[in-house]
């Protein structure tokens, strides 16, 4: 506590609740293929679960998850479990569990980094105080705009065929018509053939967009970016690692160009706002370092004139639902959102699944972030309790 501002310290007569207990957790869950990446295979996936307990009996969860373990960024599901363990619980231990953005300034004065422990942090937080002011996460956010969100699917099996059908099955079910194509493992010349090959076959009941996740060289990036466009493609996602580089591409090609990697919250997000490196931001709350934070890149992007979409770090029901309710407060998401992480995943660890329907994703109108997890199948899948031990090897590969 002698650490914390007065203004987090408990106020005693006016406090209504105070944080009395931080607790993570991991769960090892299968996907329902492999998900192959650029740069890592997924196999599986691991949520980093944090509740924070309050005063008033008010539990708050937030989760922070990565792509391919270490594959992706500097942070794991275990490093941010240790991270919260370590040295954000007793910084929160005992501070206005009210006051959302107070706590969340004290952490990042005194926590360097660790976006997506904040971010797991902060969801936490504003599912406690919803369930206790009784509204939506999305509400206290300022308020959502949109009831649904459009919601992409990602093609990653590797296989252009099991692609295809993969697709066709998903515009059938009427679940996604937006479709990510996974590229960057193969040569340019081949990606190109499969991402037009798909394109053929769904014709234009189907939104084609592709990811290189960085693979590409400025060069590869000329000759892939050209075909592409003509291939009908209608958007590139970070096709080369470096800024300058985005930017020296963007506008060249009749394709979107959009920053995934290089946007790492509102500082990056104004520095490529002036580089003029992206036509559009996937913007991700984890990346961006929490809910708010979220809010800060959109409100450049808005400034910037620069088209949102909604991205994922492929994070289970907890992390995409709150996703969503910063993404629903957005003005405009021309180019929709990929909140399909539980639908990758083969377990349910809600009470209530989360629901896809006519190509969106509903938000939930209940307190908090409106969701309840199914308690017997969280103790399940605990890595800690789990007698199946998936290891970080199983769950992702080169
Ligand atoms: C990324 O780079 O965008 C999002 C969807 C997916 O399949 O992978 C992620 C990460
Ligand atoms: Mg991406």
């Amino acid at each position: 506590m002698q650490h914390l501002p007065s203004s987090l310290q408990s106020r005693s007569a006016e406090a209504t609740a105070t944080i009395v207990k931080v607790e993570t957790l991991l769960l090892d869950l299968p996907t329902i293929r492999p998900h192959k990446l650029s740069m890592a295979v997924m196999n599986g996936q691991t949520l980093m679960l944090v509740r924070v307990h309050c005063s008033d009996g008010t539990v708050g969860v937030g989760e922070g998850t990565t792509i391919g373990g270490l594959a992706y960024g500097g942070e794991s599901p275990e490093g941010m479990k240790l991270a919260i363990d370590t040295y954000f619980a007793p910084l929160m231990l005992g501070a206005d569990a009210n006051r959302v953005s107070a706590l969340m300034a004290a952490l990042n004065t005194m926590i360097r980094e660790n976006r997506f422990a904040k971010c797991a942090v902060e969801t936490a937080l504003f599912d406690a105080l919803g369930r206790r002011v009784g509204l939506p996460v999305s509400e206290l956010l300022g308020g959502r705009l949109h009831d649904r969100l459009p919601v992409a699917w990602t093609l990653a099996s590797g296989d252009t065929g099991r692609d295809i059908e993969e697709a066709q099955h998903m515009l059938s079910i009427r679940r996604h018509q937006i479709f990510k194509l996974k590229i960057g493992r193969k040569s340019v010349r081949e990606d190109v053939a499969h991402v037009a090959a798909i394109k053929k076959a769904l014709g234009d009941q189907a939104s084609i967009r592709v990811d290189v996740n960085m693979a590409w060289s400025e060069l590869e990036a000329r000759h892939g970016l050209a075909a592409l466009a003509d291939a009908g493609c209608e958007l590139a996602e970070q096709p080369v690692a470096h800024p300058d580089a985005l930017a020296r591409i963007k506008g060249r090609y009749p394709i979107a160009i959009m920053a995934d990697e290089s946007l790492m919250g509102p500082a990056t997000a104004f520095q490529l706002a002036k580089a003029g490196a992206a036509d559009v931001f996937a913007i991700k709350t984890e990346q961006s370092g929490g809910l708010q934070a979220a809010q800060q890149v959109a409100a450049i992007a808005d400034a910037a004139q620069i088209a949102l979409y909604g991205g994922t770090m492929l994070e289970g029901a907890v992390g995409s639902i709150a996703s969503a309710h910063v993404f629903s407060t957005f003005r405009e998401l021309r180019w929709g959102t990929e909140l399909f992480g539980p639908l990758l995943i083969t377990e349910e660890i809600l009470a209530k699944p989360l629901n896809y329907q006519d190509f969106h994703l509903e938000l939930p109108d209940g307190p908090g972030l409106g969701i309840e997890l199914d308690e017997d199948r969280i103790r399940h899948f605990r890595r800690d309790v789990s007698r199946t031990r998936i290891s970080a090897k199983a769950v992702t590969s080169t």
